[in-house]
């Protein structure tokens, strides 16, 4: 076995060469790695002692797609596509063995080899619409060749993770291996393909499922309108449509330039470069900035859950289902009936819409116990109060406080709770931290986790490690009432008040909030609990404006109130990071993602021209548009909240 420097290893087995790729975390194609493909390949070509080729990767995860870093930096050779010319020509079978998630540029690799293996547990896709982009190296073109073009749309417009089960019914792989044993069944797989001795099978070759009669005349035309209201303001669905297109109208060569100049224009484009940053902002906001010493978080193995609220269930099965043992006290009905209805009747809902079958329910449910009796919590890690009622809520934490481990950590749930003051009347002040489950309209991701000036590092660490190992997205903040999502849109709800006040007609409003991104659903959700009654303001004011206002002005007096906020926000300590208020912007209320959040957004309208709008809203408004210090000092350094 040769050592090809620290990333790659050669071992020829049996006349098969295996070429391991081992590049933490995720395995992205990097230079260093496309660089060791590239090498690695050249040299087993020319081995003669090798018959066939595997491409296997070290660590959790096969290739995750291209290196996101690197996008927006000069192109260093060589580039991915070229990588995959040379996969997909290579003269000896090359088989792609994939485990864990074989995304992007990753599974495009994958479609360049000859044939595709996969351990059970994988997951492979073409996830780069939700980074603002298209598949670059050819998945657009080879994709349809393997599932024909309508399935090819959905797959890549929706970008979702497809699990090895399902690829394999799809054919976009050829075979599964067994658990745990993916490197011999690849190696055993290629022994097969050699005994077969037939000839090598490119994707770029098989047109049968593009051919002109196997799909609907219509299938584009009909996909875009039937999707237009998701694929609403984004760049990246509609090139893609028009990049599948192309492979069934052009030969393959002809669609990979028009892919590949399609692809250009979305990486230069302002939607991806928000959507990328995006995908940055989220996994930073997990990272605990300014938490000295943090010796790791405890590890949660069980939970408790106190009240049988909707969201205390729904928390409660992400639990089990990321396989915590949990326990669940209902105190107000015996037994915890109301939450043993809800859980039977969310996972009767499951089996019967096909998401689980019923021996998965059966599994998750043992992992959740129910009761009426707190005590019962005593051996939790942490435990979450979720009660209605703001006294109630102190009183259950003081009573948790008196009878469980001492290392508990517990949380209180909501947003307008004194996370403070209740943390400092139990006697474990630096175990008691506030979590708001933000109850958004469709992406229910977003926690907010307090940390107050008493908060231990290891249990704000904890409690967040929770919240990502359950599928959420955790932000961490300060313990002032109303956390970060409802101070910034707060800020938005008391302006749009004051101009439905003077004459604004709320429908008004609300177009221009559709137009701006904002999801349909959340400005009903964002009108509901922060604008107060339309109908109510509607009828006082005809519908019609009474002052004459430009769209744009009050646009801009609806948004930069949350730009100013997340700014004094930051000041005040109550947010670590620009990129958290974003996060929580588009997590929490649907601030449309291709604009990077408000405080993304200001940076590229630029800060100096936010300032002098601020000052003009203020001297005709009033003090609410009072510039906050930290926006005046970043315009007069000439910096920016989010960019380096
Ligand atoms: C593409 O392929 C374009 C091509 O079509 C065309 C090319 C010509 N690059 O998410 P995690 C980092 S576009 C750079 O916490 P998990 C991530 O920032 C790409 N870095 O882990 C984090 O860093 P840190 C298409 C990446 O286990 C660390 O890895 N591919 C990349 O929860 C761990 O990440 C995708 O869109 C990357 N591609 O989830 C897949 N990926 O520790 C994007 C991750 O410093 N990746 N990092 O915070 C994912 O969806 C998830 O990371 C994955 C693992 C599911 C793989």
């Amino acid at each position: 076995m040769s050592n090809k420097g620290e990333i790659s290893s050669i071992a020829v087995e049996d006349g098969v060469g295996v070429l391991t790729i081992d590049s933490p975390p995720v395995n992205a194609l990097g230079v260093a790695v496309r660089r060791a493909l590239d090498e690695g390949i050249r040299e087993m070509v020319q081995d003669t002692s090798v018959d066939a080729i595997i491409l296997l990767c070290g660590g959790r995860t096969f290739f995750a797609g291209a290196d996101i870093s690197e996008f927006g930096k000069a192109p260093q050779v060589p580039l991915l596509p070229a990588v995959l010319e040379k996969i997909e020509n290579c003269p000896k079978p090359l088989i792609a063995a994939m485990h864990g998630t074989a995304l992007g540029g990753g599974y495009e690799l994958a479609l360049t080899c000859h044939y595709r293996i996969a351990a059970p547990s994988a997951k492979v896709g073409l996830p780069e619409v939700k980074l603002g982009l298209l598949p670059g190296a050819g998945g657009t073109q080879r994709l349809p060749r393997l599932v024909g073009p309508a399935m090819a749309l959905d797959l890549i417009v929706k970008g979702d993770q497809v699990p090895a089960v399902q690829a394999l019914q799809l054919g976009m792989i050829d075979a599964i291996a067994r658990e745990g044993q993916l490197r011999e069944d690849a190696i055993a797989y290629a022994r097969a393909i050699l005994a077969e001795g037939v000839p090598l099978r490119r994707i770029r070759d098989r047109n049968e499922k593009i051919a002109p009669d196997s799909f609907p005349a219509d299938l584009f035309d009909t996909f875009r309108a039937a999707n237009a209201a998701s694929m609403r303001g984004f760049k990246a669905p509609g090139h893609i449509v028009q990049a599948i297109g192309a492979s069934v109208r052009v030969p393959f060569d002809d669609g990979l330039l028009r892919e590949r100049a399609l692809f250009q224009e979305l990486r230069a484009s302002r939607e991806s470069a928000a959507q990328r940053y995006y995908f940055f902002a989220e996994r930073e906001a997990a990272k605990i900035a300014g938490n000295q010493k943090v010796s790791g978080p405890v590890p949660i193995t069980s939970v408790g859950i106190v009240g049988g609220t909707a969201m205390g269930i729904d928390i409660a099965m992400a639990a089990a289902d990321a396989g915590l043992a949990v326990t669940v006290i209902d105190i107000d009905t015996a037994a915890g009936g109301r939450a043993r209805r809800s859980i039977a009747d969310a996972y009767a809902a499951a089996v019967h819409d096909g998401r689980m079958t019923a021996e998965e329910v059966a599994r998750l449910q043992d992992r959740i116990a129910l009761a009426d009796d707190p005590a019962l919590l005593s051996a939790s890690d942490l435990i979450v109060e979720f009660d209605e009622d703001p006294a109630e809520k102190q009183r259950i934490i003081r009573r948790l406080d008196a009878i469980v481990r001492t290392d508990t950590i517990l949380a209180t749930s909501g947003n307008t709770i004194d996370v403070e003051g209740m943390a400092v009347s139990c006697s474990r002040p630096e175990r008691v931290v506030g979590m708001h489950f933000c109850a958004s309209a469709d992406a229910p991701r977003l926690v907010e986790a307090a940390r107050c000036a008493v908060t231990s590092p290891e249990a704000i660490a904890s409690a967040m490690h929770f919240v990502r190992r359950i599928g959420r997205v955790a932000v961490l903040t300060g313990p002032r009432r109303g956390f970060i999502a409802n101070r910034i849109m707060s800020a938005m709800a008391t302006q749009a008040r004051a101009a439905i006040a003077e004459g604004s007609p709320p429908g008004l409003l609300e177009a221009l909030l559709y137009d701006y991104g904002f999801p349909a659903d959340h400005i009903q959700q964002i009108s509901g609990t922060a604008f107060g009654d339309f109908d109510q303001y509607s009828t006082a004011t005809d519908r019609t404006r009474q002052a004459p206002v430009d769209d744009e002005e009050l646009l801009e007096r609806l948004l930069l109130p949350v730009v100013n906020e997340g700014a004094k926000l930051l000041e005040e300590k109550g947010a670590t990071r620009a990129s958290d208020i974003d996060v929580v912007a588009i997590l929490g209320y649907g601030w449309p993602v291709y604009r990077g959040g408000p405080m993304f957004w200001a940076d590229e309208i630029g800060l100096p021209r936010v300032l002098s709008t601020l000052n003009e809203l203020r001297a005709r408004h009033g003090e609410a548009f009072r510039p906050s210090a930290l926006l005046e000092e970043k315009v007069a350094l000439g910096a920016s909240f989010t960019r380096g």
